[in-house]
């Protein structure tokens, strides 16, 4: 079989099945970006080679996929951290109107260039790690001009780097200061002009929603997500992370794709996800960073058999994390996953998060995204914390 590339001499951590799906020998195989094949090196077909790399017993995983982020912001809340740091809780901060509308008004003023330069050294961090698709939301410009302008930032970072980014439109993630008292308004004008908008600019491949006391109620979030339906858009929401307004279960009624954060998810939203197969992105950065003591409810999830995901939530008010390697690293420490979920969680799963079938896994017939370890065993990526032993990242077969 002729093809463009061979990685011999690799440990595989396939990913395919439960497990890591380990190959002791194996080897990738790599045509026109996508893998030929993938497995041990006993079992491969006979392969015609325009280049062999060796890969001297290094592992090689399925590039990685930060499936949230808010990557693509203005400013920065370093001041905001310090208050914090003196008292001053996230709520009553957002509540003063910093938080959330602070990074707004930043946002609002940046340009489209000023938006690709400022989020280019955290997407080049993931990068770094051995990330090959990250998703990026909208959701700090809350006008149908700042929104769309932070979406195409987002799709312009994919022309600076080679990286996929998967846009996601997160209109109602605050409420802006024009529509103060007007929650619902906020929400009419969302479904009927910027979305149908967004939509019809093709720059979201999803909707988000903030679905909490200090974001917007279930109701409202019902009606955006009927908007995205008629757009053929998917959802996904940002659901329980404060408070339980049961948002993961109305998520799951509307076959969201994944519901994120969950530390107050109950067994009722669990069933629902289960029975939906929305994938539970969990969000240890911001666990962390907001010093939340509740964890989500690991045990059920692996009980009803909801796939987790784990994600940087890359943002500057919960969570100014852009390492997937620390994010593996809390997964475990903070909320005891093996290291098996953990890598699933920022491959296989990361992709079904995002609605990516072609990606996740190493198998023939996926998009060639690799990442290949100086590491002796896969846990050593989730047990270093700040250390990176990426030795060659592979994006589209290149
Ligand atoms: N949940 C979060 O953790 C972030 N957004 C959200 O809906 C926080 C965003 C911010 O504080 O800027
Ligand atoms: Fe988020």
């Amino acid at each position: 079989m002729q093809c463009d590339t061979v990685w011999k001499g690799a440990r595989l951590a396939t990913m395919v099945g439960e497990a890591l799906g380990v190959v002791e020998d194996g080897l990738v195989a790599a045509r026109d970006g996508l893998i030929l094949y993938a497995g041990a090196r006993s079992d491969a077909p006979d392969l015609e080679a325009k280049r062999v790399v060796d890969c001297e017993g290094r592992w090689i995983t399925p590039g990685l996929i930060d499936c949230h982020t808010h990557l693509v912001h203005g400013g920065d809340r370093a001041q905001e951290f310090e208050l914090r740091l003196e008292g001053a809780s996230y709520e009553a901060i957002a509540r003063a109107g910093g938080g959330i509308v602070s990074t707004m008004r930043a946002t609002r003023a940046a340009s489209e260039d000023a938006l690709v330069a400022s989020a280019l050294p955290r997407l080049d961090a993931l990068i770094a790690e051995g990330v090959t698709t990250v998703e990026i939301k909208s959701g700090y410009g809350l006008d149908g001009e700042t929104e769309i302008r932070m979406l195409r930032a987002a799709r312009g970072l994919a022309a600076e780097r080679p990286v996929e980014v998967a846009t996601t439109f997160l209109g109602a993630h605050a409420l802006p200061p024009e529509y103060v008292g007007d929650a619902d308004g906020y929400i009419g004008m969302l479904c009927d002009t910027m979305l149908p908008e967004v939509a019809r600019l093709g720059l979201a491949d999803a909707v988000d929603a903030f679905c909490e006391g200090i974001g917007f109620t279930p109701e409202q979030t019902e009606r955006l997500f009927a908007a995205a339906a008629r757009h053929g858009l998917p959802v996904k929401l940002h659901a329980e992370q404060l408070s339980n307004l049961h948002g993961a279960a109305l998520a799951a009624s509307f076959g969201a794709l994944s519901a994120d954060h969950l530390e107050y998810l109950d067994e009722d939203g669990i069933a629902a996800m289960a029975r939906a197969g929305t994938v539970a992105t969990l969000l240890p950065g911001a666990y962390y960073f907001v010093r939340e003591t509740r964890l989500p409810p690991i045990e059920g999830l692996r009980r009803a058999g909801v796939p987790i995901a784990l994600a940087t939530d890359c943002n500057p008010g919960t969570s100014p994390l852009t390492s997937l390697l620390l994010v593996m690293n809390m997964g475990a420490t903070l909320f005891r996953l093996t290291v098996a979920e953990c890598l699933a969680g920022v491959t296989r799963n990361a992709a079904r998060a995002l609605g990516l079938a072609d990606r996740g896994t190493l198998e023939a017939g996926k998009r060639c995204d690799l990442a290949i370890w100086d590491v002796e065993r896969p846990a050593e990526l989730v047990y270093r914390m700040g250390f990176n032993p990426l030795h060659a990242r592979i994006w589209s077969g290149q």
